[in-house]
């Protein structure tokens, strides 16, 4: 029987841990969160992706068990590093949270011992950051340990594909590296990818994700094109999917949120700038969906002006604030800004969650009002950010006065 240790157990590192001890794996999750742990070894999920009755029956048979210990990171087999990386406040790789779990792994090193790291960052980054810090140890690459990166593809929210049957992508900074790390994928994931360098592999995640906000991006502009021209975007988009080739649907929105599609493609970007190079689709993807919660915020000025209305000391609600449907996350999301923008502007700003009863970010503390209708009701504007499968659009259509539809979900 072989063992994992999964160091950050979020929402890449519960579901991965799930799925390995699923088929077998005795799993240790490493985070810094005791509570979390604790939790985990009560058998109770904290993450929406992994539902506790899912959890529970592999913690108490043992396969899946929750540490704050790093010293229990000795007697896995493979280590798979799950931690964050996010942007710095100047918008940089922020490294801390990989070079932390690197340098917990590095002195309780063992021969044999394959590591893989899994969290989203710029090419380079296993080859340069990583493999030095491990061979300090003495350990040979590819002969004493083995290291590989393997980008995860992690949907949350998303139910049909799942971290088992995903295609993995994995590249080895040695053909041996590749060969154990492939290996020991294989034993809980359907289909894993080997390609030949780590470099590729972290290029491949960064695709993935550039391809997204580039997309995502040329949409937001084809929305700020047809207002120009006086044609509903949407129908134009969705005219346009009706081409069963050479062409993939993305649509317009209040703007890009989550820790993945707004925050990867700069890895990217900051990479290439330090070799002289400007991703010029990123920068500009970036502009465009940086500027749709002021554009939306714009449209609410508008409504309440034409119906004699300052912003300042109107009352506006905002639906929905998670960054996308039917999920309680708020990291990132335009609702925030657009919280933020009109608050600036002196209008009075409440917002329905159903997901998010609460939140905290970027120094906004709020709560989710409760009765739905009779704010929508008593709201000089709405709103709608976020297109939760929970609302009855044609109720809110009815009831609100002036209605701001970031999301199109009330057909006019
Ligand atoms: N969005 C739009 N228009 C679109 C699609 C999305 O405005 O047509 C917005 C969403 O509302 C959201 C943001 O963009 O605020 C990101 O949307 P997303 O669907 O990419 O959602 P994420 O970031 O939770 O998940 C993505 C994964 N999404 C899909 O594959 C559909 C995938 O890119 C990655 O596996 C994952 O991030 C990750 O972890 O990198």
């Amino acid at each position: 029987m072989s063992s994992l240790a999964v160091v950050g157990m979020g929402y890449v590192g519960l579901p991965l841990a799930v799925t390995f001890a699923e088929s077998g794996v005795k799993v240790c999750g490493l985070d810094l969160s005791s509570e979390k742990m604790g939790m985990l070894n009560e058998g109770e999920s904290y993450i929406e992706d992994i539902p506790t009755p899912r959890l529970a029956p592999l913690v108490s048979k043992g396969l899946v068990r929750g540490s704050t210990d790093f010293d229990d990171l000795a007697d896995a087999d493979c280590i798979s590093i799950c931690v964050p990386t996010p942007l710095s406040k100047t918008r940089d790789p922020e490294m801390s949270y990989v070079l932390a779990a690197t340098k917990e792994i590095a002195p309780r090193l063992r021969k044999g011992q394959v590591v893989i790291l899994e969290s989203t960052t710029y090419p380079g980054t296993t080859r340069e950051v990583i493999l030095p810090l491990l061979e300090e140890t003495g350990l040979k690459v590819g002969e004493d340990f083995f290291l590989a990166f393997s980008p995860e593809r992690v949907d949350p929210g998303r139910e049909d594909y799942t971290t088992k049957n995903t295609p993995k992508v994995i590249g080895g900074i040695t053909p041996a590296c590749v060969e154990k790390a492939t290996a020991f994928y294989c034993q809980a994931i359907d289909h894993v990818v080997p390609v030949s360098s780590p470099e590729v592999a972290e290029m491949v995640k960064l695709l993935e994700n550039t391809f997204r906000a580039v997309n995502i991006g040329l949409v937001n502009e084809v929305l700020l094109m047809c207002e120009k021209l006086g044609v509903d975007a949407w129908e134009v988009i969705d005219a346009a999917a009706t081409k069963p080739f050479g062409f993939m649907k993305f649509t317009p929105g209040p703007g890009l949120g989550g820790h993945c599609i707004p925050i990867d493609p700069h890895y990217l970007s900051w990479k290439l700038k330090t070799l002289n190079y400007t991703a010029r689709f990123i920068e500009l993807a970036s502009e465009v969906n940086t500027g749709m919660p002021e554009h939306w915020v714009q449209k609410a000025q508008d409504l309440l002006n034409e119906d004699g209305k300052a912003v300042k000391g109107s009352k506006v609600l905002v639906v929905g604030v998670a960054y996308k449907k039917d999920i309680s996350d708020v990291r990132e999301s335009p609702a925030i800004d657009i919280i933020s923008l009109l608050k600036r502007k002196g209008a009075q700003v409440l917002y329905h969650d159903p997901h998010v009863p609460a939140f905290s970010e970027h120094g906004i503390v709020m709560d989710s009002v409760k009765d739905l209708n009779q704010e929508v009701k008593e709201a000089d504007c709405v709103v709608i950010v976020t297109d939760h499968s929970i609302y009855e659009w044609e109720s809110i259509s009815e009831m609100s006065k002036l209605l701001v539809d970031t999301r199109n979900v009330i057909k006019s």
